[in-house]
């Protein structure tokens, strides 16, 4: 039912369907110009909305949920990664924080098994040369890539993501499945692919063909990936990364695409982005995707109703499915 009194700020354009919903409901106030807001815009649409619903390209900073005279007292992320936030703060201020997970688990995790078939079969150079009319015919050494049946998927974190990739390689392309996480994850869990859990991430990029990230972002896991680990990997193995960009030191891995430590990676999340180190460009074996790990419009309208699920679940004085903080 509408209710005129709670003011909803979203900070981008979300798919149609949803902005419907929500307008059948509250007093929303949209981002026609569907470009990221700035510190003082975001700041002014905590102390004049109810709620505000941002994405992965706000950045929530301490300084922007310490203005003063705040309505705001939810923030309702669409996205499952919240590393755009700053939690403590918004936690200090008394802000509650929700976030969308289950939805995008399996696109997610269909765009890295995309990357990984795309890094290991050369997908990118391969388009490039159509693309750029220089293609002069089929060739018995052409373009020859690894194959992905049957070899071994190291994942860095056995959360949903990584459950999921782990079914869609084990299940669907025979592949072996080794990991690492924080915490061992339950037996049961780690039986149903046959994976094989190691103590440290050192033994998961040792002994596997493709490693794939699916950690959260954030100072606990920046640069994760650097110089040293990136050595460690087979010079036949790919990397993938769809969590989020700064889990990886991008010179380092520059360095290790030029100086093939490495075959090859595939990237859709990047640091710094919608920036992308120059570095990436230059090289032919990596595979580039702008950020396309939740984007398919079953998602990303399912990813909608979860945040307007959790708004109107908290505004009903009751605790949001997806509360993070
Ligand atoms: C989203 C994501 O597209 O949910 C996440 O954490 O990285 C993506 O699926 C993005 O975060 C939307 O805010």
């Amino acid at each position: 039912m509408f209710n005129a009194n709670l003011k909803i700020i979203i900070t981008r354009r979300w798919p149609a369907a949803v902005e419907a919903k929500l307008k059948e409901l509250f007093d929303v106030q949209l981002n026609e110009r569907d470009i990221p807001m700035t510190a003082d815009e975001l700041k002014a649409a905590l102390q004049s909305a109810d709620a505000l619903l941002p994405t992965v390209t706000d950045a929530i900073t301490a300084d922007v949920l310490s203005v003063p005279n705040k309505r705001a007292k939810i923030i309702g992320n669409f996205g499952v990664g919240y590393n755009n936030i700053d939690i403590n703060t918004a936690k200090s201020e008394g802000i509650v924080v929700t976030n969308t997970p289950h939805v995008l688990t399996d696109c997610t995790a269909d765009t890295a098994m995309l990357l990984l078939l795309m890094s290991a079969r050369r997908a990118s150079e391969g388009e490039r040369l159509i693309a750029n009319k220089q293609w002069q015919g089929w060739g018995p050494t052409q373009l020859m890539g690894q194959k992905v049946t049957g070899k071994t998927l190291g994942l860095i974190g056995f959360g949903r993501i990584a459950q999921a990739m782990a079914k869609k390689a084990h299940f669907g392309f025979g592949m072996k499945i080794i990991c690492h996480a924080r915490s061992k994850p339950a037996p049961e869990a780690l039986k149903e692919f046959d994976a094989v859990y190691y103590a440290t991430i050192e033994e998961v990029l040792a002994n596997a063909d493709f490693i794939s990230l699916h950690c959260p972002g954030g100072a606990a896991t920046r640069h994760l990936i650097n110089e040293q680990r990136l050595k460690l990997m087979r010079p036949t193995a790919h990397l993938i990364n769809t969590a989020r960009g700064d889990v990886v030191d991008s010179k380092a891995l520059i360095k290790a695409l030029q100086e093939r430590w490495i075959a090859g990676a595939g990237l859709d999340v990047f640091e710094g982005e919608p920036q992308i180190d120059p570095g990436f460009l230059a090289l032919d074996n990596v595979a580039l995707l702008p950020h396309l790990g939740s984007a398919t419009e079953e998602t990303r309208i399912a990813m909608g109703n979860r945040v307007i699920n959790n708004i109107t679940a908290f505004f009903a004085g009751k605790e949001p499915q997806d509360r993070v903080v």
